[in-house]
């Protein structure tokens, strides 16, 4: 008989979990061939539609492989691009079948039935082995468990399946497959661009045991209620296994929503990690969980930065409006405690949101003045996805029309709108405000020029409120994400390298293009031998 081939699809990041932990996990299975293409990547802030080429190479690539499925991994803003492939998969041949997972799909399943075959909801190892191997065998998969699948005009919603407990149980996730397609800038390539990045991204964990109103969490916590504990970790032994196996970086980025709080598993992290890995890590948390035990233990084991969500500067917003615990004082106690360890801090901060008030603003940049400097920032803006309670809220508040969370919408806002850029529009004393919270997060500006553009109302603070507000808007343009210089890297690595020059510092500038030159030796080398 010959092989079942299945086609997953990434949209818009080259690393996506879930493909390539299901790619390996279904080359296990006897009789299934997959492959994977990873269509186009994108930074945030900067999105391109898919040109007439790219869709071109798509569907030469799908004639060619001829799959029996194709699994799309859908976020929301995408939703629009796999819709588009979607159909096109379905006008070459009718009987492929189509299944879509993922975060969008989970949380807004009834907007997506109409497209597909089929749709995962939760977890995909499970469902997508036991419908590879249901189509391999020729029998029927409408009750796979997890998936909703179209029979007719009826959908069958097949119950969920418990939680995987055993993370360990599954597969590394793979890079540099012989299987992997990467379609961007018109063209496919095989060489797996995972392996240039100075940073290898670990998960150590899924889950999260808060419930931030605008966080997916907050939908996922009582969806998946009574199939097992929701928060679920790898073993120590597990995760430094993967990062040897994948021994290319410079910096390990765990991408856990909270990295480890239990005792024994940091214990042995702690003595683990700096002797069998070594290299410097990043890790976020809440900052509600965060103590002395585990900021030593993981300054011990090398810790270079960790990020928290300080999401407001009013501990009414923070709690009230986005249902997460912790206070100012708290915050700042925290950030002095860390500086006290010379640990980086990279704090996010949700701006753009209906609730917030000059007032509330105010008191977020009071905060921020209050923090040890330098500061590093995500600076976010608030975004409304499907069903969560904080658009519900927003919703019933009248603040957005139930329209913001029509795909379309959401595609444009989260693409063009992730991280918060300054604008002009609109004129209003929020927006300066905000602008200015972009200012003092990005160092562009002193604490006692805001303090006093803020502190009075003459005819000198408001000329200094305005210079701010303009210097915000321009450098948005120039150094923001999304921005010239961001959209144009080469110049960021002039910059850099002509800062050099000017400190007259030659050998950090030599050691750094060796630096990268080597990089993509070992890439194209560690590509060959994958
Ligand atoms: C790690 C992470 C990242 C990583 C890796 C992303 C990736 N695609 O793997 C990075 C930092 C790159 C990232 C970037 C972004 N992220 Co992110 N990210 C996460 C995070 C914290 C965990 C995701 C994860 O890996 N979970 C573990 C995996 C295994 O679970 P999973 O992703 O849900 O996948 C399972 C199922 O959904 C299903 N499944 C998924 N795909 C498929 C496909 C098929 C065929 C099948 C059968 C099943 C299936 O099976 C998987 C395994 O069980 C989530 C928060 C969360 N709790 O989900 C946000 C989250 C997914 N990110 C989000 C967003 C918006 C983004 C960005 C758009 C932000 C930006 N910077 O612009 C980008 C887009 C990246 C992209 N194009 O994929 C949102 C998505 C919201 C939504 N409704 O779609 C989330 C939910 C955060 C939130 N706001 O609540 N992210
Ligand atoms: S702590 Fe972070 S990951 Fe957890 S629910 Fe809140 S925002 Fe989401």
């Amino acid at each position: 008989m010959e092989d079942l081939t299945i086609v997953l699809v990434a949209l818009y990041r080259y690393l996506n979990f879930p493909v390539r932990t299901m790619h390996p996990l279904l080359e296990k299975i006897d009789g299934v061939k997959p492959h994977s293409i990873f269509f186009k990547d994108c930074e945030t802030n900067s999105f391109n539609y898919p040109t007439r080429k790219e869709e071109a190479l798509f569907i030469d690539l799908i004639k060619k492989l001829n799959p029996r499925i194709v699994g799309f991994s859908v976020l929301s803003p995408y939703v629009p691009v796999a819709s588009r492939l979607t159909r096109l998969i379905k006008e070459y041949n009718q009987s492929t079948l189509v299944i879509w997972g993922g975060a969008h799909v989970t949380i807004s399943p009834e907007s997506c039935i109409d497209q597909v075959d089929m749709l995962c909801v939760g977890e995909g190892e499970g469902a997508i082995g036991e419908l590879a191997e249901c189509v391999r065998n020729e029998k029927s998969y409408h009750a796979v468990n997890n998936l909703w699948v179209k029979n007719g005009d009826r959908v069958i919603k097949n119950p969920l399946r418990p939680l995987i407990q055993d993370l360990n149980s599954l597969p590394f996730p793979a890079y540099g497959k012989d299987s992997y397609y990467f379609i961007n800038s018109n063209k496919v390539v095989k060489k797996d661009p995972a392996f240039l990045a100075d940073t290898f991204l670990v998960q150590t964990s899924r889950g999260c045991p808060y419930s931030c109103s605008y966080c997916i969490n907050s939908l996922l916590q009582s969806l998946f209620k009574g199939l097992g504990p929701y928060t679920r970790r790898r073993s120590v032994d597990n995760v430094i296994k993967e990062i040897r196996e994948n021994n290319r970086a410079d910096t390990i980025y765990f991408i856990d929503e909270v990295f480890g709080t239990d005792k024994s598993w940091l214990d042995e992290f702690e003595t683990r990690y700096s002797k069998e890995v070594g290299l410097p890590f990043y890790v976020e948390y809440n900052p509600k969980v965060i103590n002395t035990t585990i900021i030593s233990k993981l300054v011990n084991a090398g810790l270079d930065m960790i990020n928290f969500g300080i999401q407001s500067g009013s501990d009414f917003i923070r709690n009230q409006i986005f249902n997460r615990p912790g206070t100012n004082e708290e915050i700042i106690k925290l950030a002095q405690e860390l500086a006290g360890y010379k640990v980086k801090v990279k704090y996010d901060l949700i701006i753009d949101n209906p609730y917030d008030t000059e007032e509330s603003l105010k008191g977020t940049i009071e905060l921020l003045l209050r923090l040890p400097k330098p500061l590093f920032f995500n600076l976010y803006s608030l975004q409304y996805f499907p069903h969560h309670p904080l658009t519900e809220k927003a919703i019933r508040d009248k603040y957005i029309r139930p329209e913001f969370t029509h795909v379309d919408v959401l595609m444009k806002r989260i693409t063009q709108n992730w991280v918060f850029v300054p604008r002009l529009f609109p004129l209003t004393k929020k927006q300066i405000l905000q602008n200015i919270i972009w200012l003092i997060v990005w160092n562009h500006a002193q604490d006692r020029t805001v303090r006093y553009a803020l502190s009075r109302d003459t005819v000198g603070s408001r000329l200094c409120l305005a210079y701010l507000n303009f210097k915000a808007i321009i450098l948005g343009k120039i150094l923001g994400i999304g921005g010239f210089v961001w959209r144009n890297r080469w110049i960021a690595y002039c910059m850099r390298g002509f800062s050099y020059v000017l400190r007259g510092d030659f050998g950090s500038l030599y050691v750094k293009i060796k630096k990268k030159v080597n990089k993509r030796r070992s890439s194209a080398l560690r590509q060959k031998t994958s």
